[in-house]
């Protein structure tokens, strides 16, 4: 198989052109016309291999909407764009003293991929002086959103950083989020008018049910006018999600490699790291089942559900090496739960669970951002064939049915919106890892 088809990166360049809006990109031409945040660091992490200036600039557009309180948010809204709900209307975030003035935002955060992007335009930057400049610029404005995520966001003082709504968590209606939710009471039925289903059939998006959960919690963030303090006292959703932390731990490790290129001290950034890889480890590892598992504050329990995020540990250098092959081992090759033996790894849902559906979501399709995690995360432990296979799996994915939103684990059928940008930047990135042609699989 050819693994880079000699257009397959101009194709992936192109789709980043179309949806460019000067200083950031959107995700997609019309289902996502703002910025959102981890796709943005996505973006310019596939960005650093072409143009450092303006991956740099895909990261200093995204800290524009970073608030006073240090929260770096899920969403940038750009004000010449009309069509996606919720709008800056609906969030209303100008109720908060700690909101960023001038641009407008959502009210809640975001995975925290912010420090690995930064890191990412330094290590493909050709001039290291003008990259070593923009992290200097960056490295405080990092550093103040870690701070945030460890002084508001940390409940239990152990470095588990909680996640209080289900589009923080980047995979909105994974089990985790619907499993906790069953026990989350709506006082009333939101009304809203959803804009998503004029671009994608329902079956392939959360139900209205799940609606229904995101816009009522998001109703009750802004009761508290975005007020994170009262906010946690009452918040009936309170997830320590394994996913979250996972990358946060990366991006401690990120931020303090930052720190020492900047001459800063790497502290706090390794204190934090060593804090919540401890905290993971020791609150989210189900040992029986032999993975780790997101914990449901609220109501003090694991939420049992098999996903993909249990694998992003090795992502963020979680697990000791018995755990990482363990969780290799008897979970992702396994061919009933993560890699189909005639379909495409890693479905976000494990097929065995029953919450799987092929069609739908986070609920078990694949998607490019999470299978780029777990190869990371594979090279981390040495897994060198396994991380090969996979990302040959994933590049023919996109070149047969193109740079999808995500896709039929079972089928490599694409779902969502068409030209999406992750998809793209992170193709451009797996290309440029190996020489092109070098098939490893
Ligand atoms: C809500 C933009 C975002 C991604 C999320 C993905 C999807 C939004 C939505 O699109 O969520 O944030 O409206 O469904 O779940 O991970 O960042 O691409």
């Amino acid at each position: 198989m050819d693994l880079s088809p000699p257009d397959l990166i101009e194709r992936a360049r192109a789709v980043l052109r179309g949806n460019d809006l000067g200083t950031s990109t959107k995700p997609s031409p019309t289902l996502y016309p703002h910025q959102w945040n981890w796709d943005s660091c996505f973006i310019a992490i596939g960005l650093s291999h072409v143009d450092t200036g303006r991956a740099a600039e895909e990261i200093r557009s995204l800290l524009r909407g970073q608030w006073r309180n240090g929260m770096v948010p899920q969403i940038v809204f750009n004000p010449n764009a009309t069509g996606y709900f919720p709008g800056p209307e609906v969030w209303q975030c100008e109720r908060s003293p700690d909101a960023p003035a001038g641009v407008r935002t959502s009210g809640i955060t975001d995975p925290p991929v912010l420090a690995i992007a930064a890191l990412a335009v330094w290590e493909n930057a050709p001039d290291k002086s003008a990259a070593r400049a923009f992290l200097r610029e960056v490295f405080p404005r990092i550093l103040h959103f870690h701070r945030f995520l460890y002084e508001q966001r940390n409940p239990d003082g152990d470095g588990l950083i909680v996640v209080v709504h289900p589009w923080e968590s980047g995979l909105d209606n994974s089990p985790p989020y619907l499993d906790a939710g069953k026990r989350v009471h709506l006082t009333y039925q939101p009304q809203y008018e959803r804009l998503d289903l004029l671009h994608v059939p329902a079956q392939n998006r959360p139900s209205n049910k799940d609606y229904d959960l995101f816009v009522w919690l998001l109703e009750q963030m802004r009761a508290v006018n975005w007020n994170q303090r009262l906010y946690l006292e009452r918040a009936t959703l309170q997830i320590q999600d394994v996913l979250f932390n996972a990358i946060l731990s990366r991006a401690n490790a990120a931020l303090a490699a930052i720190a020492g290129i900047v001459d800063e001290s790497p502290e706090p950034a390794e204190a934090w790291r060593r804090e919540t890889v401890r905290a993971i480890n020791d609150k989210l590892w189900d040992e029986t089942a032999g993975t780790y598992y997101s914990y449901d504050r609220v109501a003090g329990r694991l939420l049992r559900d098999d996903t993909i995020g249990s694998f992003h540990t090795l992502f963020g250098n979680v697990p000791g090496p018995d755990r990482a092959t363990r969780l290799v081992q008897s979970h992702l090759l396994d061919e009933n739960r993560y890699w189909p033996r005639t379909g495409i790894p890693v479905p976000t849902t494990a097929l065995d669970s029953p919450w799987f559906n092929a069609e739908n979501y986070w609920l078990g399709p694949v998607w490019v951002n999470t299978n780029w995690m777990v190869l990371k995360g594979l090279l981390e432990y040495g897994f060198v064939d396994i991380a090969a296979s996979l990302r040959a799996h994933t590049l023919q994915l996109v070149n047969r049915s193109g740079f999808r939103e995500y896709f039929n684990p079972l089928t490599g059928e694409g779902y969502g919106t068409g030209a999406f940008s992750w998809t793209a930047a992170l193709t451009i990135d797996l290309l440029s890892e190996t020489p092109s042609g070098s098939d490893r699989s």
